[in-house]
């Protein structure tokens, strides 16, 4: 008999210690294909960096392969050509001649331009919140938007989504398929009806019941770009009647492989809402996003998650040492 319960407890631990193995190996799979991805870029970008320092005239080369690698990663010709000359002054005034003080101050002076942005983010904090989502056509508003959903309730917030865009042809229903995936409620209209009717539906369901974060999708595109900006600002004049303040977050979403067309859509948007904070989406591909280096600079706008693939797990905090990393 006392076998018997020597051999039950084995077994009992044994099958608590496989689960908490599982559980760890699952959570250390969350977005492994980014991170491989962003370890590619980092690879090969600092490898270029460190050859450099064993060439005589390694001060022209180091500026040239900077001003290629910041190119590349569509940081724009302005950004570059600005981080390129703070960096050769502070190397002569400094007398730099060390690999590493070299590397430091590259990245010191990156840091500074994110930390000029940073704002800290508040999604999961206490209070109900709405957060409002922005972005041209086809940059993956609704998808980002099943991911942080996905996220929020993961955090265990209680989340309830608005389908508002009403203009594309089953942008709802693409929208209500994310909603299933995340576990959480999309309202929506019919398709055609006034997005602002749809807000503020969302929104007074959203006051009465028991939810902490409203989440609204909108249209990427209308006849015109100046539709698109009149339609939306009907949307945030209803959020602001409704809800009786601006969204909690204004998030404007950026596809990584949209170049130096991001500044121009960042400068759009900003000027028109008060866009609080960015998504970068698509960071998976082959795109390096540098573009919102430049957003941060010019327009000190944060970049507070980014998005690494089409799984509902792919949103992934935005951690400014991280992206740097990939640079440098
Ligand atoms: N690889 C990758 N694809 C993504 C990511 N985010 C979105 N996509 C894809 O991008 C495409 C467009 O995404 P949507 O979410 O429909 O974009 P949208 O901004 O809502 O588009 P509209 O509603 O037409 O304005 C889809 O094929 C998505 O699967 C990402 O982080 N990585
Ligand atoms: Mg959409």
């Amino acid at each position: 008999m006392n076998y018997f319960y020597i051999l039950a407890g084995c077994l009992a631990v044994v099958v608590v210690f496989l689960f908490i193995l599982n559980r760890s190996r699952k959570k250390s799979q969350i977005y492994t294909s980014g991170d491989v991805k962003l370890q590619r870029i980092t690879d090969s970008f600092k490898n270029k960096i460190i050859s450099v320092f064993s060439k005589g005239n390694w001060r022209e080369i180091l500026i040239e392969e900077l001003r290629s690698i910041f190119l590349e990663s569509d940081a724009g010709p302005a950004f570059t050509e600005r981080l390129l000359e703070t960096i050769q002054k502070e190397i002569h005034d400094k007398k730099l001649e060390e690999k590493d003080q070299v590397i430091a101050l590259i990245r010191s002076r990156l840091l500074e331009i994110m930390k000029g942005a940073e704002r800290k983010s508040d999604f999961i904090g206490q209070g109900k919140k709405i957060i409002l989502v922005l972005g041209v056509n086809g940059v993956g508003k609704t998808t980002t938007i099943g991911k942080l959903a996905y996220y929020l309730k993961e955090n265990g917030k209680r989340v309830l989504l608005s389908a508002a865009d009403t203009y594309r042809a089953a942008a709802d229903e693409q929208l209500k398929v994310w909603g299933e995936r995340a576990g959480v409620k999309v309202i929506s209209q019919t398709p055609g009806a006034d997005p602002g009717a749809v807000v503020y539906d969302s929104i007074e369901s959203f006051k009465i019941k028991d939810y902490d974060h409203l989440i609204i999708d909108t249209a990427g595109r209308l006849h015109n770009k100046d539709n698109l900006i009149r339609q939306l600002e009907k949307v945030y004049r209803v959020i602001n009647k409704t809800w009786a303040r601006d969204p909690d977050e204004t998030i404007l979403v950026i596809d990584a492989n949209t170049g130096q067309n991001a500044l121009q859509q960042a400068e759009i948007f900003y000027k028109n809402f008060r866009v609080t904070g960015i998504i970068l989406s698509k960071l998976d591909g082959t795109a390096k996003g540098g573009a919102v280096l430049s957003i941060m600079e010019s327009l000190k706008i944060p970049v507070v998650f980014v998005g690494l693939g089409e799984k509902i797990d792919s949103l992934k905090e935005f951690h400014p040492d991280e992206f740097i990393n990939s640079f440098i």
